[in-house]
């Protein structure tokens, strides 16, 4: 079926990857898998098709392990913190997701589970007992990220690469493969360490693959080239388990069976998430009541499965999940995969670690979510890398969104409004210039449809924008405020027609521009669209109907709302500010550290007394910069202590203080006054002192 026309499935089910919830979402996730999926959908829903949209959130893994070890949680804090702010923030910009998923969920892990017992049993696993690297310190397996070392890739050498894959060059390997590799984790060396894990023999599969990809020439050709390279390669066997504190267990019945101990031992991360998609659906029949519904989606030739993911995750989708997929057996396959590649900012790579980032929640307190959708539709990153950038995106809100499409809407109806009673007026004896208005309209949903069902979303976004350019200026050309005194009839084909060209737009802008597609059905009075968010069959005006003039002459208009803000320099450089202040590096910290003194033996520490001595006054010592006169309470007596610290702490940050003092050095004086001991600071390389504070009742000793 690869080659056959969606009017030939019976359903379609569509995917976005499940991002890993270990932050929210940025721009680079929208560009990828979100934004093409969700037009793809709104518009598959419009032409009236059987969609089902299914997205969800990555919980497993190690990227969400070393997140919770960096921040000294649990990984389930992690997700359930990330989860939410991913489901909603994705809700905010009108993503449709049928439903948003997560793989921490109990039907997933009880589906992730299955879908391994089941290739288990048809022995399709092979179980290996081998040698892997282990760090001593932090006694763990290192898997994946948790180890970094140098790429194998002769070509690339990058130093940072990971375990799993190389940023840099893409190549996926497994950890043993780096060239010295180092613990992500305590920067430890590995030592090697034997365990058993079962292993999915791709090399097996590799002949079903290449027959597979080709028969699907239609792919867009950085996924084809990708996955074609990785197959030149020769595929080899992959393991399907680890050995990390985190993740859906290895069933326990599989591991006895095999005579291992399941003990610590959880599915691979990439084995469990795609399954996400299929769990995540069938949640999704739940919820609606129809709980075997999913196995329409999943289980029947005429289903067409979509995948939008970006490139990182071309090898998963395009070779290993199809792998499992068809040593299961029991469900459909990719029927295409429009991966998209990488969205940098402003010229710079996209980094969430180096803070180089636009935060999807924080676009959203700013601007509306529609002005997002439209300017990354100009640049999505269909066939090459891109870039978003502020400018930009201020130009095509501003001249395009307003100064085009919404000049043009509003226009028409507060035209219509002031001049035609509020009213659509009557088409009587159009003139050329209405007439190639109305065939415009007539043929653009059939050529915005043909980009959008073969994945040309920018094609599919200009094409739709130009029907507003050119009714834009049709509205000037045609003159409306001359012709309203020189020939009425005339100046109500103009409204007529561009309330026509209004109600079309209406409809083919909503999978880009949905929220402004609701406002423009308003203000057109325009009931009956069918749904673009749930699938609710071929009822009402769809697609197609915007071919055609949809506005009744004599209807009532509702009330016309300006769709478009203009965006404002200041707000735009606000936005480029934020971004370079939150990728600044961090305050260069001093210069070198001071060189350790001489070595001691014991015995000379052990001639210092100190003690812990509670600062119960402090004052600056007249005419001196630097000394602070402090009483301290040793507990058993009280001593006057002079400290050259008035240049970096106040009298207050030490009163009612503990710090450690050394108690037996011999008195001495300084501005005629008599300092009975010292209090120890750190001195920092930048050259700040900070008292070394100590718990302990004061004149403890402190060894
Ligand atoms: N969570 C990787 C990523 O976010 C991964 C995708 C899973 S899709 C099944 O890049
Ligand atoms: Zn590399």
């Amino acid at each position: 079926m690869a080659h056959a026309s969606d009017e030939d499935y019976a359903r379609i089910l569509v995917t976005s990857a499940l991002p890993y919830a270990n932050g929210p979402a940025h721009l680079g996730h929208l560009a990828g898998a979100y934004l093409p999926g969700d037009i793809y959908c709104r518009f598959q829903r419009l032409m009236g098709r059987d969609v089902v949209y299914i997205c969800g959130s990555d919980e497993h893994g190690v990227a969400i392990i070393m997140r919770a070890r960096e921040e000294g949680v649990s990984p389930q804090e992690i997700v359930d913190r990330y989860h939410p702010m991913l489901r909603d923030g994705f809700e905010a910009f009108g993503m449709s997701f049928d439903h948003y998923g997560r793989t921490s969920s109990p039907k997933h892990h009880e589906m992730s589970q299955a879908f391994f017992a089941e290739i288990a049993a048809k022995n399709k696993f092979v179980l290996k007992k081998e040698s892997q690297l282990y760090d001593p310190e932090a006694k763990l397996f290192l898997a994946d990220r948790f180890v970094r070392g140098k790429c194998p890739n002769t070509s690339c050498g990058y130093e940072e690469a990971y375990g799993d894959q190389c940023e840099k060059c893409g190549r996926s390997m497994s950890p043993k493969e780096l060239i010295d590799p180092r613990s992500a984790i305590t920067d430890a060396k590995p030592e090697l360490k034997e365990t058993t894990h079962w292993y999915l023999p791709l090399d097996e599969v590799q002949g079903w693959l290449e027959q597979w990809l080709d028969g699907h020439g239609e792919w867009k050709p950085n996924v084809l080239g990708q996955a074609k390279s990785w197959l030149k390669e020769g595929l080899r066997e992959r393991s399907m388990t680890r050995d990390l504190p985190w993740g859906v267990p290895v069933p326990s019945a599989v591991a006895e069976a095999a005579g291992v101990d399941a003990e610590g031992k959880v599915l691979y991360v990439w084995f469990d998430a795609p399954i996400g998609y299929i769990s995540s659906t069938c949640e999704w029949a739940e919820a609606v009541g129809e709980p075997d519904r999913w196995r329409d989606y999943w289980g029947q030739e005429d289903t067409k499965l979509v995948h939008f993911i970006g490139k990182d995750n071309i090898v998963f989708h395009c070779l290993i999940f199809p792998a499992m997929l068809k040593l299961h057996g029991d469900f459909v396959l990719p029927d295409n995969v429009p991966a998209n590649e990488f969205l940098n900012i402003e010229g710079k790579k996209l980094s969430t670690s180096r803070g180089w980032a636009v935060w999807l929640h924080e676009f959203l307190e700013e601007f509306p979510a529609d002005y997002l959708r439209y300017s990354l539709l100009g640049v999505l990153p269909e066939t090459k890398d891109s870039d978003f950038s502020w400018k930009d995106f201020q130009s095509r809100v501003n001249n395009e969104l307003a100064d085009t499409f919404g000049n043009f809407v509003n226009r028409s109806l507060t035209f219509a409004k002031r001049f035609f009673d509020g009213k659509v007026p009557e088409l009587v004896a159009p003139n050329e210039l209405d007439k190639g208005m109305l065939q415009a309209i007539a043929e653009a949903p059939a050529a915005i449809a043909e980009h959008l069902e073969n994945y040309r979303f920018r094609d599919a976004g200009d094409a739709m924008m130009g029907i507003a350019r050119h009714a834009n200026k049709y509205f000037n050309d045609s003159e409306p405020w001359a012709t309203r005194k020189s020939d009425a009839q005339k100046c109500a084909n103009t409204i007529h027609v561009s309330l026509q060209v209004s109600a079309a737009l209406s409809i083919v802008c909503e999978p880009f521009l949905p929220f402004t597609a609701a406002a423009m059905r308003e203000m057109l009075a325009l009931d009956g669209v069918r749904s673009s968010t749930r699938s609710e069959g071929a009822g009402g005006l769809g697609w197609h109907d915007a071919a055609r003039p949809l506005m009744t002459s004599g209807s009532p208009l509702g009330e016309p709302v300006i769709l478009f803000q203009k965006v404002e320099d200041e707000r735009v450089q606000a936005q480029i500010d934020k971004l370079e202040a939150a990728a600044a590096p961090p305050e260069p910290r001093g210069g070198p550290y001071e060189p350790l003194s001489d070595t001691i033996v014991y015995d000379d520490f052990a001639k210092l007394d100190l003690r812990v001595a509670l600062v119960t006054e402090a004052e600056r010592v007249p005419k001196s910069k630097k000394l602070l006169r402090c009483q301290v309470d040793l507990g058993f007596e009280k001593r006057q202590v002079l400290a050259g610290v008035a240049e970096h702490l106040s009298p207050e940050d030490l009163i009612g203080k503990k710090v450690v003092m050394v108690a037996n050095l011999a008195p001495r004086k300084m501005m005629g006054l008599e300092s009975q001991g010292m209090l120890l600071m750190a001195t920092e390389r930048e050259g700040r002192l900070l008292p070394v504070w100590t718990e302990g009742e004061p004149g403890s000793t402190v060894a």
